[in-house]
């Protein structure tokens, strides 16, 4: 047990474990200190070698950064590859083929597991079955399906044909699918009967036959179904085929279409400040090579870890750190189907004892919702179970507490194992802030240092990066392989989101604030500088929010902000205007919880706001703007101290206030 330590900032600091750093893939820090000199040295070259080592090319590359049409970068232009062959065959080919890829846990505890020869044998079925149906190299598939292998399965049967997939979380509802199917093109939608879901079943198919009666899919030519539940759901004659018929017909061997490495391996859609989500757009290489490096670095993943990743494959810590990274270092990992609350709030901790895994990463929201769960229950405390297979213990999608960090190192960790606090982003593809477990000392609630080759910096709005201690602007200054190539069919708002003019179009901006320890250099992540929220670690942008509700007759204006909330991080919290007089008491309830359901049928339940205020207008400048940053304050059910005297209308904060 390692016991922390009091630096001069008076953060604790905890040592890296000895018996960690001697067997870790990166065992010190002057090993850490030395990869970032070699990057610093030979950026290019630095990258290069890791892609010759971690990522198997047909036609090897012979250039490694295309700056040449800035900030479009290419990265191994002109190698080439496939992201499947490099997740199964190669693996088979090293001798991995009997090795289990993936451990299934369904929702209902049933386990299955696949070795890496029974995977490529499904992908295979499947890729040819894609073909069958005439799907091309560059053809973009949706997916729109459960947490499962099959999801797994889909999303590497795309990549070995040169597919561009899309997935969109099976909690996004039918005019959301039907928005990125629109915008994605897609030829072909993989879905499934019914979604299982604690015990609950979703109609994801009903769901696919809405979105694509809302118009604008007519690229669809063909949906695929995997009868999940066995649901009895209506086919559509010449559209609807069932994915156990169509794979029954096909050949398990399936060669590999061969790529360049910036072909776009995936599209996923993301919540950005302004207007509809964006379609990022991810290469082949890139992705692919920070996949492997990241999992193997920052996991310290070795041949005998079992690891588990819990987020699901429709968000991007599923496409790297469940459908691709672990799968390229040959690892054997958990795919689960199921929530951490079922049966119980200690299924995550009786999976871990039951598979032996020995690392784990998941979300704060989940941490702190177990604690919560564990303090007032004791049959799901942690320490009813065996959990000394864990060696090391990761988080990410949002800041976490030290409060929760604490916690998660002494009762889930026993104290032995590091975490890794990984920040990253659906842009960045993989880690771009974070420890490496056998290299440094861990600070709870930072993230610590960049990733070897990552150069991020705190900068001021002129793109000047200030003093360690003071608080900026996270930025990355030189662009990286696995980074963002474009968003989908939008250039130009690619480079005003990614890189502004602010900073002369040079750096890559992240949309966070960030500050250094004033000793240390360690990184914390102060949260978005934008109008982006994260609820349960999951991106939801308050504009989609505010247009989900003006789309009801009975809105008239709405202005969606961001409070703190104990479990969720943030918790979303609108005011509304209606063109009927301000409701109050039962009506006001009634109205609230109306407007709720419609943003949950526009955009899925995530975006569901927790509190609706009703006023009779919304605080604005004579100009007419909202003040949102008035409203982030009564939201929080603070009084007003700040100078009103720019509001057309004062008197309005009182009634806000007053109107929960
Ligand atoms: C992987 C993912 C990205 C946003 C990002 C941050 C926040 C993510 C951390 C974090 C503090 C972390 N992709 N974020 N990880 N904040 N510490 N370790 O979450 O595109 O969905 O979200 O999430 O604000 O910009 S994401």
């Amino acid at each position: 047990m390692t016991g922390p330590t009091e630096n001069t900032t008076q953060s604790k600091q905890y040592p890296v474990p000895d018996a960690f750093a001697r067997t870790a893939h990166v065992g010190s820090r002057a090993a850490y200190d030395k990869l970032c000199a070699d990057a610093q040295n030979d950026y290019e070259g630095y990258w290069a070698s890791l892609a010759r080592q971690f990522v198997s090319w047909h036609k090897p590359f012979t250039k490694s950064l295309d700056e040449s049409n800035a900030p479009f970068f290419k990265w191994f232009e002109d190698g080439e590859l496939n992201a499947s062959y490099n997740c199964l065959d190669r693996n088979i080919d090293a001798g991995l083929g009997d090795k289990t890829a993936i451990i299934f846990e369904a929702d209902d505890g049933q386990v299955t597991h696949y070795s890496y020869k029974a995977l490529l044998a499904r992908v295979s079925k499947l890729a040819n079955a894609l073909k069958a149906q005439g799907v091309k190299k560059g053809d973009r598939v949706v997916l729109y399906l459960p947490m499962s292998v099959e999801g797994v399965v889909a999303m590497q049967a795309c990549a070995r044909i040169g597919a561009t997939h899309s997935v969109v979380f099976g909690g996004f509802s039918a005019q959301s699918l039907r928005d990125r199917i629109e915008d994605a093109g897609a030829v072909l939608v993989i879905t499934a009967d019914e979604q299982l879901r604690g015990g609950k079943a979703l109609p994801l198919k009903a769901i696919v036959d809405e979105a694509l009666t809302l118009g604008g899919c007519d690229s669809v030519r063909q949906v695929i179904v995997w009868q999940r539940t066995g649901g009895n759901v209506p086919m559509v004659a010449g559209r609807d085929v069932y994915l156990d018929e169509v794979m029954a017909a096909q050949s398990d061997v399936c060669p590999p279409e061969w790529v360049s490495a910036e072909h776009p391996l995936f599209l996923l859609y993301t919540s950005g400040s302004t207007g509809k989500p964006k379609g990022v757009q991810h290469s082949t290489g890139g992705y692919l090579l920070h996949a492997a490096v990241t999992t193997k670095w920052t996991f310290d993943l070795k041949p005998d870890d079992v690891f588990w990743c819990t987020a699901d494959i429709g968000w991007v810590t599923g496409h790297t750190y469940v459908a691709y990274g672990p799968l390229a270092v040959g690892g054997t990992q958990v795919v689960f189907e199921g929530v951490p609350t079922y049966p119980d709030a200690a299924r995550f901790w009786r999976m871990i004892q039951a598979h032996k895994v020995s690392i784990f990463y998941t979300a704060p929201t989940a941490i702190r919702a177990l604690i919560k769960a564990a303090e007032s229950n004791e049959a799901v405390h942690p320490r009813n179970f065996d959990l000394s297979s864990l060696r090391l213990l990761g988080t990410v999608g949002e800041p976490i507490n030290p409060a929760a960090w604490e916690w998660y190192h002494r009762e889930i960790g026993g104290g032995r194992c590091p975490i890794v606090d990984t920040f990253w982003q659906t842009e960045t593809g993989g880690h771009m802030i974070t420890p490496l477990p056998g290299a440094h000392a861990l600070t709870p609630g930072s993230c610590t240092l960049p990733f070897p080759g990552i150069d991020a910096a705190v900068v001021d709005e002129t793109g000047k990066e200030v003093p360690w201690g003071q608080g900026g602007v996270l930025v990355v200054r030189k662009p990286w392989p696995s980074m963002i190539r474009n968003i989908w069919g939008d250039s130009e708002r690619f480079k005003k989101s990614y890189y502004p003019a602010d900073f002369n179009g040079k750096y890559y901006l992240a949309g966070d604030g960030a500050i250094r320890d004033e000793h240390t250099g360690y990184f914390t992540i102060t949260g978005r500088i934008d109008d982006v929220l994260n609820v349960s670690g999951h991106r939801m942008g308050t504009m989609e929010i505010e247009s989900a509700l003006v789309s009801h007759p009975l809105v008239a204006e709405a202005a969606v902000v961001g409070r703190p909330d104990d479990l969720t991080g943030e918790a979303i919290c609108a005011f509304v205007v209606l063109k009927r007089p301000r409701p109050t008491g039962e009506e006001a309830k009634q109205l609230a919880n109306e407007l709720r359901n419609h943003v949950g049928h526009e955009i899925g339940p995530i975006a569901k706001p927790k509190d609706i205020r009703f006023g009779d207008n919304l605080p604005k400048t004579r100009s007419g703007k909202i003040m949102r940053r008035l409203l982030r304050v009564v939201a929080k059910g603070e009084t007003v101290t700040q100078d009103t005297s720019t509001l057309e209308n004062p008197a309005i904060l009182d009634q806000l206030a007053q109107s929960n």
